[in-house]
């Protein structure tokens, strides 16, 4: 097989790329690992900044989003019973973000790659690139028990963090940068009324809880635990009792509890890899970076890693210009870089640190009061959460 682009993955990082360039009349093939049921079985992210509905757009896979969207103003920080909205809209001349989930942003893009007959192998196996310092780099794979090729110009890794393009890269090439937090995120989602129409980031002396949505019947929510917790270890009901003890009385009180229709538990950990570029080999999305889902920023990080990276390929191909290409990793971690540090940020000030007892917890609490009374200090995490442009 031989195509333009080979993308290793099927997440949004790599299908979004790959409807892209389509688009602009180059050609690609997605390499993903798992079945399509799989990927579109996983929950995860829920909140989108202009600039990813911007790329949708241009991408022509919005018409869902913007029906089934929800366009959110404001969004709310508890902090024991103290509770602060933050006029996203007001304070940063009028932006939003849009709740609509991964799981459909991927349902989406996975839908228009059908559509326009593009080529998205699913459960290929063993995916290997070579000679990724030369002008010809190809992929070996295994598919239904075949040995396969792909050759290609370029080799994109939109792999995940779990992924394997990033270990293609000599260790003496690649730089990284890791910070692990002592605990995870146990997740539940229910078909449920959300407890409130603008999603609600708690701190409470059991540590964070966040109310989240999918749309007016289902509700996503998350309270801190162990980063090793066992899911199966909470049942329904330990988990509502935890997380109405976490929110606000008033809150609390509004919450309405049923079956949940998924539970999992997510590690917090920030990691940057640098540079992303090796060769013919760029790395995109979370193969390259992870934030902690605090500020909302994982999905949007892969996001703008794609512009970037769509636009100068699309610049190769037709121009035959590679200062696109050349920028790209230093463009894209500029960005990464400041999304590293808000969500550093906002999981540093909401979350209990076990080693933090006592001055730590009195200098989150002065963050928190500050935060309340500065409108200088409201409009730096509106101007964060709802994007920094690209
Ligand atoms: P993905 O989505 O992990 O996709 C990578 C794909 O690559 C496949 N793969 C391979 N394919 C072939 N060969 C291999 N060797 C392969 N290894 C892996 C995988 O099967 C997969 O399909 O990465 P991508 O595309 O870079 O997208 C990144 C986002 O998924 C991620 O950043 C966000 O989900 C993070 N995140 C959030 N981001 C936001 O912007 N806003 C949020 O509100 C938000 N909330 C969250 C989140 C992540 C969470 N979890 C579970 C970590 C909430 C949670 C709980
Ligand atoms: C979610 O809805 O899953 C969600 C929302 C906001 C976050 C993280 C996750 O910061």
């Amino acid at each position: 097989m031989r195509t333009q682009v080979g993308i290793i993955g099927g997440g949004p990082a790599g299908l979004l790329l790959s409807q892209l360039l389509h688009l602009a009349g180059v050609s690609t093939v997605v390499l993903e690992r798992r079945s399509r049921d799989h990927v579109l079985g996983r929950i995860r992210a829920g909140v989108l900044e202009q600039g990813f509905q911007n790329l949708m757009r241009r991408a022509e896979v919005a018409g869902r989003m913007e029906r089934d969207g929800q366009v959110h103003s404001g969004v709310n920080i508890a902090y024991q019973e103290d509770r602060l909205r933050i006029d996203l809209e007001g304070l940063t001349g009028g932006k939003t973000v849009m709740v609509y989930g991964q799981t459909e942003v991927t349902r989406d893009l996975y839908a228009a790659r059908d559509a326009l007959d593009g080529m998205v192998i699913d459960e290929a196996a063993d995916v290997t690139p070579h000679d990724l310092e030369s002008d010809s780099p190809y992929l070996t794979f295994e598919k239904d028990g075949a040995a396969e090729r792909l050759d290609c110009d370029f080799v994109i890794g939109c792999d995940g963090s779990h992924g394997i393009s990033r270990t293609a890269i000599p260790a003496d090439r690649l730089q990284t940068f890791e910070r692990v937090y002592p605990f995870g995120w146990l997740g539940v989602l229910s078909a449920t009324p959300p407890v409130n129409d603008e999603l609600i980031y708690a701190r409470h002396d059991l540590g964070f809880a966040l109310c989240s949505l999918r749309g007016p019947g289902l509700s996503r929510y998350y309270v801190q635990c162990r980063a090793d917790e066992n899911p199966q270890h909470w049942s329904d009901e330990r988990f509502w009792t935890r997380l109405k003890t976490q929110l606000p009385a008033e809150v609390a009180a509004r919450l309405v509890t049923g079956a949940s229709i998924e539970k999992s538990v997510a590690p917090l950990r920030s990691f940057v890899a640098e540079p992303l570029r090796w060769g013919r080999l760029f790395l995109a999305g979370d193969a390259a970076h992870i934030v902690p889902p605090t500020g909302a920023k994982g999905l949007n990080l892969a996001a703008s890693d794609i512009h970037y990276l769509s636009g100068a390929l699309v610049d190769w191909y037709r121009q035959g210009d590679s200062a696109g290409l050349d920028s790209y990793s230093q463009r894209a971690l500029a960005r990464v870089w400041k999304a590293e540090r808000f969500s550093w940020w906002m999981t540093a000030l909401l979350h209990r640190f076990p080693e933090n007892e006592g001055f730590g917890d009195r200098i989150q609490r002065a963050e928190f009061d500050y935060l309340m009374s500065s409108k200088a200090a409201q409009t730096a995490l509106a101007e964060n959460y709802v994007g920094l442009p690209y």
